[in-house]
């Protein structure tokens, strides 16, 4: 690893990164490797592969212990996860939603001829502003999907007082909160349900996989069976369903990596700590801060770039960080609403998401985990620093390029 002293330095220009290998987001945490493998040879041993299996049922208890919910149904994906309770809550017409998520929020209701109507987010806490979603309410709307983005909370309180005076159902997108609070409570437990995703790029992870989880169990009969295809008994189907279903092998991940969850949280905390010294007084550059006492996972670095005091666009700052081998994220740039079919389908939504339109151009997403630590923060720091430093000369440089 060598030291950026210089313009010269840079791997923009010099096409030599400082770190040799690339550090990325969403590098997946493997856990106690041996206690994995020991349980796909039981697996292998037991020739039971999938459908509801031993490990499935195993990791369903474990985590409605956890978060201390009535119900936990394991699946495929959040992403199936997410149209599987969308339909088993009769969800129709429009559901307002925030722009500023990850694609697969808006897609689960559109994939089933659902309008998500996409509301603005507050810009301190890029969660769906709860002030301006009544005025997008129609007799068309049926529920509202709050995301915690980042693993922070959205204003649960606020959408519950809403859902609750208009009659919509309320449903979260837990996708990044897996592990954090809302006022001392796990989150897992607010609205009709709450759906975690378990991908590879989780801290605690299924290699793909997500879950719903309800204290209703009404629901969660109805979620059992459309995860798997309707059916009752061998050969009884009760209702229309898909295939929803985790395997045991995504489950032993899950019950793997469950084991040194508190173990993750603590180098994901240790990272943002390290960035947040290594960030510091660098004009323009903002960290989104945790609050400790909501327990949050750290999972995600989400730094956000003020040009006007930074000197150097977001974009630039990415390249720059790109070139030296630091694989810097812009989620969830540039909003549901700016692609397609979304794009296409409601031209006017931009104007109406001011927030999230001048979030989505400045945020970027920074490599955490426990591969990284420190040593390699500190780098990461020392190339933001020098590019804000020298950001006048670098935007020269590189028009001259
Ligand atoms: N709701 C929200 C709010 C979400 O954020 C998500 C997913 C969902 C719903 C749906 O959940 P799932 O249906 O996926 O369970 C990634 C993830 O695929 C996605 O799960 C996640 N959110 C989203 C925020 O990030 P991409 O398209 O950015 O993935 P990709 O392939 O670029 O990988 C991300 C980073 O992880 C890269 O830096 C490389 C690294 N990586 C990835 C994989 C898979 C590895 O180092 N090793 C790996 O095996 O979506």
């Amino acid at each position: 690893m060598h030291k950026v002293n210089s313009i010269e330095d840079l791997a923009i220009f010099t096409g030599k990164p400082v770190f040799d290998n690339q550090l990325f987001v969403g590098r997946p945490n493997i856990g106690n490797r041996e206690r994995f493998l020991e349980r796909v040879n039981d697996i292998l041993d037991r020739r039971w592969l999938t459908n509801d299996g031993r490990y499935v049922q195993e990791f369903e208890r474990k985590l409605e212990n956890l978060l201390g919910v009535k119900h936990c149904i394991v699946t495929c994906n959040a992403t199936i996860a997410l149209e599987i309770v969308i339909r088993a809550l009769g969800m129709e017409g429009e559901v307002i939603v925030p722009s500023f998520t990850f694609i697969a929020t808006a897609h689960a209701l559109q994939w089933q001829q659902i309008t998500p109507v996409f509301c603005d987010i507050e810009a301190d806490t890029h969660c769906i502003d709860p002030a301006r979603i009544e005025k997008l309410i129609t007799p068309r709307t049926t529920g509202i999907i709050g995301v915690h983005l980042w693993g922070r909370p959205c204003d649960i309180g606020a959408l519950e007082e809403i859902t609750r005076r208009r009659s919509l159902k309320l449903l979260f997108d837990a996708a990044h909160a897996f592990g954090s609070f809302y006022k001392g409570k796990m989150i897992g437990n607010f609205g009709y349900a709450e759906v975690f995703s378990f991908h590879a790029t989780k801290f605690v992870h299924t290699f793909e996989g997500g879950a719903i989880v309800t204290n209703d169990s009404r629901l969660a009969e109805r979620l059992r069976l459309m995860k798997n295809f309707g059916f009752r008994g061998y050969d009884d189907v009760v209702s229309v369903g898909t295939n929803g279903k985790m395997s045991e092998i995504s489950a032993v991940m899950g019950l793997t990596s469950l084991e040194s969850m508190d173990e993750f949280i603590a180098a994901n905390h240790a990272n943002y700590l390290s960035y947040k010294k290594h960030c510091a007084g660098i004009p323009g550059i903002k960290l989104l801060s945790y609050d400790h006492l909501e327990k949050p996972n750290y999972q995600h670095i989400v730094v956000e770039v003020h040009e006007s005091q930074a000197g150097i666009g977001r974009d630039t700052l990415v390249e720059i960080l790109h070139a030296e081998n630091v694989i810097a994220r812009r989620y969830f740039y540039p909003g549901c609403h700016a692609m397609e079919p979304y794009k296409s389908l409601f031209p006017e939504a931009r104007r109406r998401l001011p927030n999230t339109e001048a979030v989505a151009a400045r945020v970027v997403s920074l490599p955490t985990g426990p591969t990284i630590g420190e040593q390699e923060i500190a780098v990461i720091g020392e190339i933001i620093r020098f590019a804000v430093g020298n950001a006048g000369e670098i935007k020269k440089r590189i028009q001259k390029r």
